[in-house]
């Protein structure tokens, strides 16, 4: 027992694992890692537990097959569940994925009642929509990973076509994590300027399809799985703003109520979030074009959510 703060990773594969790896070089917090198959859990956690003293980290590392050692865990990322492989949409995993998602937030809402979950699995949007009807959590405290992933490559295209820092780069993603997110390009900057002051219209629709296409590109290289460090990497961003209740404004799959005009549906929008979980939805005003992508992207959430029945 320490008073680290305590993140359970379900799903000890190519995402999970690296969320782990993450946590610990950043020293968040304790990790536990589960996984349903046999010593994969305890295995790569043993060896990160290993990495510690060569890179300076003490915090713990436990594997699992069972649930029991997420007792009162303070944040849980789910990202078990089957990955893309090459030819496969997001969405063919939607029924396979709803199973195993459904059990694993039942087993862990069950030892560890007040914690935070980010979903990571796919297909994402449909997956928290469940996550958070099956774990009856108040909202602010089931929370999707996409918006960060998104955004990071397209901030990666635009540091790399101008050549700056990708420090210097912000941008802002919208919608669902698919091919329909919506990236708003006046919105994304380069040290403060809008990238549609420094980039003509044809350049920044080739990064924004790049963007949209992100996952694919990354599957069609490894064709055996999806990527994993840049979407652990995200994850951990969200993990750590939590822990260090930063109030860092990041975009999330989060439950709209009315915001944006949705009602009801988890969507990607900008979110503050802090110790709470998601702490404010920040609203902005969308022109007549991105309101009308948005809402095309929110029509392709709904549609898969309602396939679950929920
Ligand atoms: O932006 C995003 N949200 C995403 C989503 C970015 C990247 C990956 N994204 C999705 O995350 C991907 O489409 C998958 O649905 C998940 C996990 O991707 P990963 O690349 O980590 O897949 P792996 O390597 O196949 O790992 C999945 C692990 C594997 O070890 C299984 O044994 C385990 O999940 N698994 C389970 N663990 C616990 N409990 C159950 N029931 C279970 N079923 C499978």
């Amino acid at each position: 027992m320490t008073a680290r703060a305590k993140i359970t990773v379900v799903g000890a594969g190519n995402v999970g694992a690296s969320v782990a790896q993450y946590a610990v070089e950043k020293e968040l917090g304790d990790v536990v890692l589960v996984d349903v198959v046999e010593g994969i859990p305890q295995g790569k956690a043993l060896d990160l537990l290993e990495a510690g003293p060569v890179h300076g980290y003490d915090s713990l590392l436990t594997g699992s097959n069972t649930y029991d050692e997420t007792a009162n865990s303070d944040i849980v990322v789910i990202t078990a569940g089957l990955a893309r492989k090459p030819g496969m949409t997001r969405d063919d995993l939607l029924f396979k994925n709803a199973e195993i998602v459904g059990s694993v937030v039942d087993q862990v809402v069950a030892r560890s009642r007040n914690a935070i979950l980010i979903l990571v699995t796919n297909p994402l949007d449909a997956m928290v929509q469940l996550a958070w009807k099956k774990s009856g959590f108040p909202a602010e405290r089931v929370i999707g990973m996409a918006g960060v992933l998104d955004s990071a490559r397209f901030r990666t295209f635009i540091a790399r076509e101008l050549d700056v820092s990708v420090e210097n780069v912000n941008a802002f993603v919208l919608g669902g994590h698919g091919d329909s997110m919506v990236p708003l390009p006046r919105y994304s900057t380069v040290a403060g300027i809008p990238i549609t002051d420094l980039l003509p219209p044809d350049r920044i629709q080739a990064l924004v399809t790049r963007t949209a296409n992100g996952g694919a590109e990354i599957v069609n290289y490894l064709k055996t799985g999806s990527a994993y460090y840049a979407p652990a990497a995200s994850a951990v961003e969200m993990v750590e703003a939590i822990l260090k209740d930063k109030k860092k404004i990041l975009p999330c799959a989060a439950y709209l109520n009315g915001q944006y005009g949705v009602h009801g549906l988890y969507v990607g929008v900008p979110v503050k979030l802090g110790r709470r979980g998601v702490e404010q939805v920040i609203e902005i005003k969308l022109t007549a074009d991105e309101q009308a992508a948005f809402q095309r992207s929110v029509g392709a959430v709904r549609e898969l959510v309602e396939k679950l029945k929920l």
